[in-house]
């Protein structure tokens, strides 16, 4: 087997030990830290998630395969930081106020790490103020927002529309997901993205930013 092919293995295996100790191999080995996150770590996740839309990965399994994606990315991140490498993107997270619902979110933002976008989770019950905070400092190009309670929903249409009020909504992008949403409940709380899963949630904000995505999911 090829390297790369031993380490999206190891990825899929939910292998954390295992990914870590591929990837410090290769930087030993002297292997580019970008072609590292590109074809190596990035593209593990193309499988994972597809497996994950099809049915055949389960949450468990995915949890895992984003935390070996994660500690992967991790040991990375100073070499690309060094190499002046600017992430695909800025997203800032959260679980909408009243909401305490945290394991899909979190799935969400591992996969985002994963794919190379920087995130910064605010956790769970956030405020829409915070929101409108986090979104106004002009560092984040996609505010996004995850909801599991059906009385939970009114604080993510709450805070779309401080978004709005506060005239932040300019520059960034409102991608929404979470149990209780669908893609016409996300477009009438006035998202400008829905995603079901965390797979195309990536998807999702790549389209958004107008960067190539890898295959369709339906
Ligand atoms: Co709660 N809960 N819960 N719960 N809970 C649900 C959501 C519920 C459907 C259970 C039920 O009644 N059948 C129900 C909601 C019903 C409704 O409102 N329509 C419910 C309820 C009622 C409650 C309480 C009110 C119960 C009570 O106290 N009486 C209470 C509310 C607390 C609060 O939030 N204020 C409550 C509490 C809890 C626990 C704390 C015990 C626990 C949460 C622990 C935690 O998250 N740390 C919990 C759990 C675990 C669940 C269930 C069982 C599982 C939720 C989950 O994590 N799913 C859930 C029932 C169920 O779904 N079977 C339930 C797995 C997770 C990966 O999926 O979060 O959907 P999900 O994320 C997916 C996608 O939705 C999407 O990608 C993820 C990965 O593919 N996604 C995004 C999520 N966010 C996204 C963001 C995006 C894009 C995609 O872009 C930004």
């Amino acid at each position: 087997m090829e390297t790369f092919d031993l380490l999206h293995q190891a990825v899929h295996d939910g292998d954390d030990r295992k990914a870590v100790e591929i990837v410090e191999g290769l930087l030993k080995k002297g292997t580019d830290p970008v072609h590292l996150l590109n074809q190596g770590l990035i593209a593990s996740l193309e499988k994972v998630g597809k497996d994950f839309s099809d049915g055949l990965l389960f949450l468990p399994e995915v949890m895992l395969c984003a935390h070996a994606i994660n500690r992967g990315t991790q040991l990375l991140e100073p070499l690309l930081a060094e190499a002046g490498v600017q992430p695909r993107g800025s997203v800032v997270i959260g679980t909408v106020k009243s909401d305490q619902h945290d394991i899909g979110k979190n799935i969400v933002s591992m996969m985002l790490r994963g794919a190379g976008f920087r995130v910064k989770d605010l956790g769970i019950d956030v405020d829409p103020e915070v929101f409108v905070a986090e979104a106004g400092k002009g560092e984040f190009q996609v505010v996004a927002m995850s909801a599991l309670l059906t009385t939970s929903l009114p604080w993510l249409e709450q805070t779309i529309q401080a978004l709005d009020k506060e005239g932040v909504r300019d520059g960034v992008k409102v991608l929404v997901g979470g149990a209780v949403l669908d893609a016409d409940k996300a477009q009438a709380a006035g998202a400008d993205g829905y995603a079901p899963d965390a797979a195309r949630a990536v998807d999702k904000c790549k389209e958004l930013l107008g960067l190539a995505t890898d295959s369709p999911r339906e």
